[in-house]
């Protein structure tokens, strides 16, 4: 077999470069590990930056986003017993769009199956080589046969377990780590969201984050122990904890229901430098990590492969400029969302090392920050997204 671009993994880094390569006439084919089913059953991210909206439209894959997707004009921090709203239409004249990565995923993946365009799934033992050299290929086996892929340019985005960055030499990469101490156990339900907008809690019993996917579903974190397992977790248990880190009219106002999915997500940030080893570019989970505290991780994702995107279509048509400043240009936007979201997530959790002194900077910098228009027009433009 034979394409321009081999897309390797079908989360929606991979399924977004697909879309966008495909209209402009890129030919690419993609090989993923999982079934549709599995792609589609990971609960992840749930706001979506007006860059990303912005690459959906051009991807020809936003019309129920635009019909069911919710526009946010803020959040409220809610802390010392009491919640503060940041204003992000008044502060920046943006919003953020509230609209569930599973649903951005099966736009896509209905998008790429009614242009009748080729995805491998469940394919094992996926490995990549050559791309060090000007023949680049692909190699899995699928349903116990051998299967190559020849291909101009690889594009790996099989997020942060796959195999395309460990298939670069180690002395190729520069990597930059932080693992918390902690992470988000997460529940989603079909109930009501307990407020019209997202509530970041700072409590000393631990961070929590209400949020939703519908005015009938919603979405819900509470920052645990790394080591914690969800079996610990019955649903009354999840409950009444994030009652216990809501103040009492939102506590009071809250809709519970049996858990659709619940589930453990570790928390760290990571990026592993450059993001092009010849012929082989990284993009989204697989090149970098964000704690999820800023909604960052998916949009950095849409990001990367609009630029990709972009890249490789003007090769086609003689430039390389892109291709050869791809790496550079992600990086800078890449660190940006990685500040962001180690101060935000630094801000808003419990770290029992810092101890009373640390616990009431946090406090001063929340008082700061909600008492002065600067401090939280640079929150607010960190979240809605810098231009691209
Ligand atoms: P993904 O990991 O989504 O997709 C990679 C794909 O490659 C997968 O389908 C995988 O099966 C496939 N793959 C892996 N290895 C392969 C191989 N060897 N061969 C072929 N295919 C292979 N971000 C937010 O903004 N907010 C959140 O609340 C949030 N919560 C998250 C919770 C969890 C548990 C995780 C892991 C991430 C979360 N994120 C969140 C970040 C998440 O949304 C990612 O940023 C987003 O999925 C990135 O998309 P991809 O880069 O496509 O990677
Ligand atoms: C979500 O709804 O899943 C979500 C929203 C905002 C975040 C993280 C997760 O910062």
């Amino acid at each position: 077999m034979r394409t321009q671009v081999a897309i390797v993994g079908a989360g929606p880094a991979g399924l977004l470069l697909g879309a966008l390569l495909q209209r402009s006439g890129v030919d690419a084919v993609i090989v993923e590990q999982r079934s549709p089913d599995y792609v589609l059953g990971r609960i992840r991210a749930g706001v979506l930056e007006q860059t990303t909206v912005g690459l959906l439209d051009q991807a020809g894959v936003s019309a129920r986003l635009h019909a069911e997707g919710l526009q946010h004009g803020g959040i409220e921090l809610s802390f010392g017993g009491a919640r503060h709203r940041i204003d992000f239409q008044g502060l920046t004249g943006k919003h953020v769009t509230v609209y569930g990565q599973t649903e951005v995923t099966r736009d896509l993946m209905d998008a790429r199956r009614a242009h009748g365009l080729v995805t491998h799934y469940e394919a094992d033992e996926v490995r990549v080589q050559g791309f060090d050299g000007t023949r680049p290929q692909v190699l899995w086996r699928q349903a116990g046969a051998e299967q190559r892929l020849d291909c101009d340019f690889i594009a790996g985005c099989d997020g942060f377990h796959g195999v395309c960055r460990p298939s670069v030499p180690a002395s190729a990469l520069q990597v930059f780590e932080r693992v918390y101490s902690f992470g988000w156990l997460g529940l989603l339900c079909e109930t009501p969201p307990v407020s019209h907008e997202l509530i970041y809690s700072n409590h000393p019993r631990g961070f929590s984050l209400c949020s939703m996917r519908s005015p009938t579903r919603s979405r819900y974190y509470l920052q645990c122990a790394s080591d914690d397992r969800v079996e610990r977790w019955s649903d009354q248990a999840f409950w009444d904890e994030l009652r216990r880190r809501l103040d009492p009219d939102v506590a009071a106002r809250l809709v519970t229901g049996p858990a659709l999915e619940k589930s453990i997500a570790p928390l760290r940030s990571f990026v592993a430098e450059p993001m092009r080893f010849g012929r082989l570019f990284l993009a989204g989970d697989a090149a970098h990590i964000v704690p999820p505290t800023g909604a960052k991780g998916l949009n950095l994702a849409a990001s990367d492969v609009g630029l990709l995107a972009r890249a490789l279509a003007d090769h086609y048509a003689g430039d390389d400029h892109g291709i050869e400043t791809y790496s550079e240009r992600c990086l800078r936007r890449v660190w940006r969302a990685e500040r962001f979201s180690w101060w935000f997530t630094s801000l808003m959790h419990r770290f029992p090392e810092t101890g009373e002194f640390g616990q009431r900077m946090q406090m001063a910098e929340l008082d700061y920050l909600v008492s002065s228009q600067a401090a939280s027009t640079a929150l607010a433009e960190n979240y809605v997204g810098l231009p691209l």
